[in-house]
């Protein structure tokens, strides 16, 4: 009798359960989604690339299919922005920094010295300030999805440690490509030189550089130790990285599978700012054993960085708005304290 009843209420259950997912199925249409990034396969961009296209795979019951492209085989960063505006090109993650030709105020991340901590860089990010920002973006062809962690970033280069300052004199510095980062650098002495990142690793090879700068973890990923025996630890930005999609084919999405997707995006969130956090201490002793002579600036000679650079931090103020700027200010001291 209760065995009947049970069985009974099972049956209706899988009856209910198998309506609804059948309903929602409806709404989602198999698609190939192309996703390209910078970094190569075995980085954190790659491993949550795989865990995007994982968790999409699986939420929309194989429907939604996720190509990844790593090493910019689709392109540098610029080129995939420009991919996903023409609607040529479905999903990428890339850097804020060339973002800023198109909306300018994305360019307060190449502010030096911001935030202090991954704490109050999520918190910015995720905040009224980060999101206000992705929407901005859709006026100009792009839906801008979720922030992942790039990270603080660190000086390489092949000529000598940088202890002070002073030390970047005559250094040609790849820098990446906004006016901020370039006027940063050219104020603190080395000759900066703007460059997609895709070319990077080339020009370090081959002395058309002498020095870069980007998170620990990628340079360990990027092999960039094999090419550039000092790091200085300067931590002198956080930079974030955006998953964006073209606006022209999300547009074209159901209302479901533009849930999945941004279903799947805050997901990837989630695991690659972990994975992130534990690489970089992965990542240092790596740079550690393959023979990098690694120095920290000192709490003073940062001070001194700091007052080098205001004249260009208070002409971009002006730049993007004081009253932006301040809005970042007040939403970093929200997380300080
Ligand atoms: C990868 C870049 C990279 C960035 C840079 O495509 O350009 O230096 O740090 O991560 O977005």
């Amino acid at each position: 009798m209760i065995t009947r009843f049970k069985t009974r209420t099972l049956a209706l259950a899988a009856t209910l359960c198998c309506t609804v997912a059948a309903a929602s199925a409806a709404d989602v249409k198999p698609r190939l989604i192309r996703f390209g990034y910078g970094l190569n396969e075995d980085s954190v961009q790659g491993r949550a690339a795989r865990h995007l296209a994982q968790e999409l795979q699986k939420i929309s019951d194989g429907k939604l299919k996720m190509k990844t492209f790593g090493s910019a085989s689709l392109g540098s960063d610029e080129q995939m922005q420009g991919a996903l505006v023409g609607g040529v090109q479905e999903m990428m993650v890339g850097s804020t920094a060339p973002l800023a030709g198109m909306v300018k105020e994305f360019g307060m991340f190449d502010l030096p010295f911001l935030f202090n901590s991954e704490k109050e860089a999520d918190a910015v990010l995720d905040g009224p300030l980060g999101q206000d920002l992705l929407k901005k973006l859709e006026a100009k062809g792009l839906v801008g999805l979720v922030y992942w962690e790039n990270g603080f970033r660190n000086l390489t280069n092949s000529k000598r440690p940088i202890v002070r300052a002073e030390d970047l004199q005559g250094i040609k510095l790849r820098v990446m490509q906004n006016q901020i980062a370039l006027g940063v650098f050219n104020a603190l002495g080395a000759n900066a030189v703007p460059m997609p990142f895709s070319e990077l690793f080339t020009a370090l090879e081959t002395r058309t550089v002498d020095g870069q700068e980007n998170p620990i973890t990628t340079i360990q990923s990027s092999k960039f130790y094999e090419v550039q025996p000092y790091l200085t630890i300067t931590r002198h930005v956080y930079t974030p990285w955006v998953v964006l999609a073209s606006k022209k084919w999300w547009d074209g999405l159901s209302a479901d599978e533009q849930r999945l997707i941004r279903q799947a995006a805050a997901s990837s969130r989630d695991f690659e700012r972990k994975d992130s956090r534990a690489d970089s201490q992965k990542a240092m002793g790596i740079l550690e054993s393959a023979g990098m002579k690694i120095n920290t600036v000192s709490e003073q000679e940062v001070a001194r960085m700091r007052q080098t650079v205001q004249p260009v931090v208070d002409k971009y103020t002006q730049e993007l708005g004081p009253e932006l700027i301040k809005q970042l200010n007040d939403e970093i001291g929200k997380a300080r304290n």
